[in-house]
């Protein structure tokens, strides 16, 4: 009885044992590991457009910033695709905010446009293709899946849209890669850039980028100059302490979709990912009879409710495109400003 009474004490010590062993262990590990007991950093993108709705043809600006648990981030990247209604891509850009973080181990070396056998070129006509080629740095161990984007913008901003494509794995080191883009036939004539950008992913399934942008320049000419360019801002981004800020313009007279315009941003920093959707709406407001093209046809409408206001037997508040309840020179104005446009 007294040897049972024994064994059983000795048993019960011995799981108290254990469980203050247990207890020790837990307590030195999160003590080790002080990031296990914290709460977690929160990322976080804030962002808008200037406008939720726009004519076809004006500026649209993305502005935003970000965060980390509430503090700007001065060192990040934030990753925007914009997508037409139809989902085709029509921006997919980085912007810093305005630095971009230390210690990176993939880049975008080198962007250069070149001709078909592969030679440096500044000046591609209209309705050819213009190749870039893409020198990429990948100063990791082992090879990772890249999802590299073009985006070409010409001399008025306007975005002549996106070719992407997912080459098989980047292996450590250097690696070229090429890509065939094509210009416009209706391209302003001018200066020219391509934004290239490295994405784990398309941003639109949450893909953030590896890197910052990378860009070249190169002329868009028609074959009747000679290589007679005019420079100017093309696709303007900015940033300064944790913000950043896009500006661009979707084609107006080739036919841009009209609708709702998704924009998905990304970023990751510090291995804390955030996504955001926003959308805005593209009209054509000096369309009036709803044909997808300002023309003759809008101006008449205009022209015969010229001088009227609300209650005049003429008086088409369509014609009022400012709204100031009476159609004038004004409102001629802006069908003028939009005469020949192109929607789809
Ligand atoms: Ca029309
Ligand atoms: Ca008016």
């Amino acid at each position: 009885m007294l040897l049972n009474f024994h064994l059983s004490v000795n048993r019960q010590s011995r799981s108290l044992s254990v469980a203050l062993l247990v207890i020790f262990m837990v307590l030195a590990l999160s003590f080790s590991l002080p990031a296990y007991a914290q709460p977690a950093l929160e990322l976080e993108i804030a962002a808008t457009t200037n406008k939720t709705l726009y004519n076809l043809g004006e500026n649209i600006q993305v502005i935003g910033t970000l965060t980390l648990n509430g503090s700007l981030v001065p060192e990040g990247l934030v990753a925007v695709q914009v997508s037409d209604p139809s989902n085709r891509l029509v921006v997919v850009r980085t912007l810093p905010t305005p630095l971009p973080p230390t210690n990176l181990t993939f880049e975008i070396l080198e962007v250069l446009p070149v001709d078909w056998q592969g030679n440096p070129k500044d000046a591609f006509n209209r309705g050819t293709m213009v190749d870039f080629k893409v020198t990429l740095r990948n100063g990791g161990t082992v090879s990772r899946d890249v999802t590299l984007t073009f985006n070409v913008y010409d001399i008025n901003m306007v975005t002549l849209g996106v070719q992407w494509i997912k080459p098989p794995p980047i292996p450590p080191g250097l690696k070229e890669i090429t890509l065939s883009f094509p210009i416009p036939t209706t391209a302003s004539l001018g200066e020219a850039i391509v934004c290239v950008n490295a994405y784990r992913s398309l941003p639109q399934v949450g893909g953030t980028p590896y890197c910052p942008e990378n860009s070249a320049t190169f002329a868009i000419v028609s074959g009747y100059t000679l290589g007679e360019t005019t420079s100017g801002s093309q696709a303007e981004t900015t940033g300064s302490n944790g913000s950043f800020s896009m500006t661009f313009k979707l084609p107006s007279y080739t036919g841009a979709e009209l609708g709702i315009y998704p924009v998905y941003l990304t970023s990751i920093t510090g291995g804390r990912p955030d996504f955001l959707l926003l959308t805005f709406r593209v009209e054509l407001k000096t369309d009036l009879n709803n044909d997808l093209t300002v023309d003759i046809y809008d101006v008449v409408t205009v022209a015969k409710a010229f001088g009227c206001r609300p209650g005049d037997v003429n008086w088409n508040y369509l014609a009022d495109l400012n709204d100031d309840d009476v159609v004038d020179i004004y409102d001629v104005v802006l069908i003028s400003l939009d005469f020949g446009k192109i929607a789809t």
